[in-house]
């Protein structure tokens, strides 16, 4: 689903231990999702969670290693964690309204300064706190970083955390639904199924279509009355002419592309497919795959 407007990108959680980012995550999220967190952590970024609404879909992402490092591993985790942070859209820097500030928050403000992505405070369990002992939290802060926004949230409790998603959403360029908003794990099966559709694309273009053509699929589903597997997936290109040579005469190419796929398709399911292919053009993919890539999605 590619809608005119639509907005997507990516949002890392940082933030101490304890200061509420799970629960935050389970509260934005909700059952909405499965929540990836509890995976075994690797250096890759994982996918913690995918929240979708109709104008928006913003993915959250784990960065591991944001503390200071006490090893030289650490150290790599730490350029790992960067990168990762250069690249999504908006960082979400939570903190404990009822801590103070302190050597932890210092070294990932410290982090935050080496890149460029916009960052939000979020000040987490208000709940907990006066409201006037606010201010001076904010100020002090404010000193030490120029957040874009400064927001404060109950994640337990549910207190204006819509105004934060609210604001997020501004952040986000356009950009397709990476995730139908249904289904949400990281099924290995859609990125081999989006593997061989793009293979067979650029084969049967010959390449004249260049590499940073991207599938992704949508729709894999069972359907009660078959033993069909319904997959729809849509090839994304950078430009109107790229979409004119998948598309091909009368739309033979697509075709093709669609049949030789479904073979390979139904040899990995080991299922009959049925597979509706469709051509989206999205001017600068390229970027937003080399995100996805390094956010795991090879694995
Ligand atoms: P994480 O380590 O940053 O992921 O923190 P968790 O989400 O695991 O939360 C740590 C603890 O803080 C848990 O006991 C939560 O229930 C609690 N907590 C999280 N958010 C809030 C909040 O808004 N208010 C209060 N009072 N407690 C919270
Ligand atoms: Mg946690
Ligand atoms: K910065």
């Amino acid at each position: 689903m590619n809608k005119e407007g639509y907005k997507s990108g990516f949002v890392s959680i940082v933030g101490r231990p304890n200061v509420g980012k799970s629960t935050f995550l389970n509260r934005v999220i909700g059952q909405k999702i499965a929540i990836m967190s509890d995976k075994p952590q690797t250096t890759r970024n994982k996918i913690q969670g995918v929240y979708t609404t109709d104008d928006a879909q913003i993915i959250f992402i784990d960065t591991p290693g944001m503390h200071k490092p006490k090893h030289k591993l650490g150290d790599f985790m730490m350029k790992v964690a960067l990168n990762a942070l250069k690249e999504v859209d908006l960082i979400l820097f939570m903190i404990n309204a009822e801590e103070g500030f302190g050597r932890g928050d210092a070294y990932i403000i410290e982090r935050l300064k080496e890149v460029n992505t916009p960052v939000f405070l979020v000040i987490n369990k208000i709940d907990l706190v006066h409201p006037n002992d606010l201010l001076p939290l904010i100020d002090r802060y404010k000193e030490l970083y120029p957040f874009a926004e400064i927001i404060p949230i109950s994640a337990l409790q549910g207190n204006n955390i819509e105004t934060l998603v609210e604001q997020i959403k501004k952040y986000l360029p356009e950009g397709p639904q990476y995730y139908p908003p249904d289904q949400v794990t990281d099924h290995p099966e859609r990125f081999i199924i989006a593997e061989l559709i793009r293979e067979k694309a650029l084969h049967l273009t010959r390449e004249e279509v260049p590499h940073s053509i991207a599938v992704v699929v949508e729709t894999i589903e069972r359907r009660e009355d078959s033993d069909t597997v319904y997959v729809s997936a849509v090839i994304i290109v950078e430009r109107e002419s790229q979409k004119g040579i998948i598309i091909g005469k009368q739309g033979r190419m697509l075709k093709e592309i669609g049949q030789r796929a479904r073979v390979d398709i139904e040899a990995l399911l080991g299922s009959k497919v049925f597979l509706e292919l469709w051509v989206k053009v999205q001017k600068d993919w390229r970027n937003r795959l080399a995100q996805l890539r390094d956010f795991g999605f090879r694995e």
